[in-house]
């Protein structure tokens, strides 16, 4: 599937210090261990609906991880999936009667022109889970092979993940049994559903249901279950294990652990990712905005209303991307007076020296992600008194590093 266009990244001078990021295996804030090559998977859209502020930040954080990795000399291999089979998908096409597929690519369409004008660097694969088909049927049948998957003896066909094929289940997550078995529920697992060896086991292929999309393969006709789609994609596209492993803070459980477990059950090779890392979520009007509840900011709305996608980004890097934050329009008032501020500050002939600025917005985004502690250091060059005669290189110093490290183009 095509990515969308790249972004000019300018290179600044120096490079930054190693990036130091949270990980939930761990829970704690660790250097990710990596020299001049890492690579980072982040779970994509299920693109049932246009791009919401929650969606932006979730990817604008791991823009941001990239953008910290590649000033301190690290080239980063960057993949990212398309859900475009799945039953919110479906359900969502049938309710508005429309095709799925026409559906998926309309909003992805829209999630390409999102990204974009919110300048975040496209992944260097962009894969949809219907052309990856062959890669899941692929990993389901040596799961099969292994005894680390079984079939369902109802006759539908389905395929479940044996989760005790991996003793390391659990670890991604840290949660205990009552917490895990209610996010199942949740998030699109079925703890109930009978037949099953354990609770917790994940469906990794559903057999064929009338009127449901579904491919024929060696291991009946069917479609792919969610976890193994990132599964088998990072497998082939990143290797058997990958440094970062990405997406919002509802795919710590059930997604990334049964991902983390299939790939593990696979290769043989653990921890399948080096850094867990979630992104809170956003929320609107009390609760996460989501696409169900349909408490939705949109990308495209407020740039078709005239809203500059720069002081979109700038007010996505409010607060700390782990944490749960309340969208409100007061951050976007106050992210169009700074871009000002910071646009009027690099047309002024005489400027304060960028020194202290790009070293303070460098070790803010190194010590994990301190949007907060970045943007402040922005607005107090910006705000400092221009005693420095050196303006020409400060000013060009000071674009460059707002491009390169928070993807503002001023
Ligand atoms: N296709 C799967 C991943 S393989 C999926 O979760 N798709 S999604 O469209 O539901 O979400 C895409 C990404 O946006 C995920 O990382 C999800 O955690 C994140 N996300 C969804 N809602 C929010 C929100 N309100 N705040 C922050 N991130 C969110
Ligand atoms: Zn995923």
């Amino acid at each position: 599937m095509r990515s969308w266009p790249e972004v000019s990244v300018p290179t600044v001078a120096g490079n930054g210090p190693r990036l130091r990021l949270y990980d939930s295996a761990a829970d704690e804030v660790r250097p990710v261990e990596v020299d001049d090559r890492a690579t980072m998977y982040v779970c994509g859209i299920t693109p049932y609906d246009a791009t919401h502020l929650g969606h932006a930040a979730t990817y604008l954080t791991f823009d941001l991880v990239q953008r910290v990795l590649r000033d301190q000399g690290t080239e980063v291999r960057y993949v990212q999936n398309v859900t475009d089979v799945d039953d919110p998908l479906i359900e969502r096409a049938e309710r508005d009667g429309i095709r799925w597929e026409d559906l998926a690519v309309r909003e992805t369409d829209l999630f390409r022109s999102d990204m974009e004008a919110l300048r975040i660097i496209p992944p260097a694969q962009y894969l949809g889970a219907v052309e990856t088909i062959d890669l899941v049927v692929d990993a389901v049948s040596k799961l099969l092979d292994s005894g680390a998957a079984y079939r369902l003896e109802d006759g539908t066909g389905d395929i479940y993940f044996d989760i005790s094929a991996d003793e390391r289940f659990g670890y991604v997550s840290r949660y205990d049994v009552p917490t895990m078995l209610a996010y199942s529920a949740e998030r699109g697992g079925d703890p109930d559903r009978t037949g099953k060896r354990n609770q917790l086991d994940p469906l990794l292929w559903k057999g064929k249901r009338d009127g449901d999309p579904s491919w024929p393969s060696a291991i009946g006709e069917g479609r792919p279950g969610w976890h193994i789609e990132c599964a088998a994609i990072a497998l082939a596209h990143l290797g058997e294990q990958i440094d970062i492993q990405g997406g919002g803070e509802d795919l710590r459980f059930p997604h990334h652990e049964c991902s983390a477990a299939h790939a593990e059950a696979l290769t043989g090779a653990a921890p399948f990712a080096g850094h867990y890392t979630h992104a809170g979520m956003v929320g609107y009007q009390g609760e996460k905005m989501s696409k169900s509840l349909g408490n939705l900011v949109k990308v495209s709305e407020l740039t078709a209303q005239g809203v500059d996608p720069m002081a979109i980004r700038l007010a996505l890097l409010h607060g700390h991307y782990r944490e749960y934050r309340e969208w409100t329009d007061d951050y976007l008032h106050v992210s169009e007076k700074t871009l000002s501020l910071w646009r009027e500050a690099v047309r002024r002939p005489i400027a304060p020296s960028a020194d202290c600025m790009l070293a303070k917005v460098r070790e803010c985004l190194s010590n994990d992600l301190d949007t907060d502690g970045a943007v402040a250091a922005v607005t107090e060059w910006a705000t400092a008194k221009p005693l420095h005669n050196d303006s020409g290189m400060s000013v060009q110093v000071v674009k460059h590093a707002v491009d390169a490290l928070l993807g503002i183009a001023l």
